[in-house]
């Protein structure tokens, strides 16, 4: 295993040659993030122990109850960008505005998820981090996908792994937590072409649109040339559910449902990134129809249905969509 730092791997990255100083600042951006990262691995690590797990008392802006985790990380990232003389503004799950840092003026906005898949903090399940850098409009609108310069996630695991691109492939790095350093473990993300998993709520699925129950009958019917049927893993973390699709191949998908018409999450901090991400290790990320990174966010907790993992489980899905059938 090469030692290459996080900063190492996005300043090399070729989507950011050019212009003087910007990948020196995506990358310090990128390291900031992992360092933010490791200090909420100590917390996720040790909440059973200093009182932090549970709910805080009050609920986010889309409704969600607070965790105790979800307030500490939260804090923990905003603390870390707060004086960023490159972040002008950050969007987080966990607050009403764009919260604006000392620097307005800077190149940059911060979109972050910093407590992704809650749910999870009170049984010891794998719990996420979710984030992304894109250049600031300079009419203050909301980023865009096309605005994304580098993104990631953190994985709260058996280990801890920071995975991120700045635009020109991804990689993914293992925390040694006796050095407090990351490690290149993956120096190349490559999602694999088709897998045969998938990962997705199935309580609401009687409820899901007509094609998209084909889609789930195909998966489960059986065919030896096509691997199925398809194996059920949900683990109800996105950040994990995405990083196995990543390794193994696989399709991950949250829909809209008559509760949650728009789907239930959100693209600046959840979809977006994200997407960025699966793309750039070659997988694909779309709303059910079209590519995810086109679609605009009307506000910074708007929500998007979410299909992501590898290109041609992605393909078949938006098929079934359109269709209703596998061709
Ligand atoms: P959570 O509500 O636990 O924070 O971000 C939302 C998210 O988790 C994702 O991480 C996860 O994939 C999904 O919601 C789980 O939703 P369901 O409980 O509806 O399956």
């Amino acid at each position: 295993m090469t030692e290459v730092t996080i900063g190492g791997y996005v300043a090399s990255s070729a989507a950011l040659q050019g212009a003087a100083g910007r990948a020196q600042a995506i990358a310090g951006l990128c390291e900031q993030m992992a360092a933010a990262g490791l200090a909420i691995a100590r917390e996720v690590r040790r909440a059973a122990l200093t009182g932090r797990t549970g709910y805080a008392g009050g609920a986010n802006v889309s409704g969600d109850r607070q965790k105790k985790l979800d307030v500490v990380g939260n804090a923990l990232v905003l603390d870390a960008f707060r004086k960023s003389q490159h972040v002008a503004a950050i969007v987080s799950e966990e607050d009403v505005q764009a919260v604006p840092t000392e620097h307005p003026e800077a190149p940059y906005v911060l979109s972050t998820d910093p407590i992704d898949g809650s749910s999870n903090t009170d049984i010891d399940g794998p719990l996420g981090t979710i984030f992304s850098f894109s250049t600031r409009r300079p009419d203050g609108g909301m980023p865009r996908g096309g605005d994304i310069v580098a993104a990631g996630y953190v994985l709260y695991g058996p280990s801890t792994i920071c995975a991120v691109s700045a635009g020109a492939g991804a990689a993914a790095f293992t925390l040694d937590e006796e050095r407090s350093a990351w490690v290149r473990t993956h120096p190349e993300l490559r999602c694999p072409e088709r897998g045969s998993t998938f990962s997705a709520n199935l309580g609401r699925s009687r409820e899901w649109h007509p094609h998209l129950r084909a889609y789930l009958d195909h998966l489960m019917a059986s065919d030896k040339e096509t691997k199925r049927p398809y194996s059920l893993r949900y683990i109800g973390a996105l950040v994990a559910d995405l990083h196995r699709c990543l390794i193994e191949g696989g399709i991950y998908f949250y829909p809209p449902d008559p509760k949650n018409t728009q789907g239930k999450l959100r693209l600046m901090y959840e979809c977006l990134p994200l997407a960025f991400l699966t793309e750039q290790a070659g997988g694909r990320a779309s709303d059910g129809t079209r590519r995810l990174l086109d679609v605009e966010a009307a506000s910074a907790h708007a929500r998007s249905p979410l299909v992501l993992g590898s290109a041609k489980e992605v393909d078949l899905y938006e098929t079934f969509m359109k269709t209703g059938r596998p061709a």
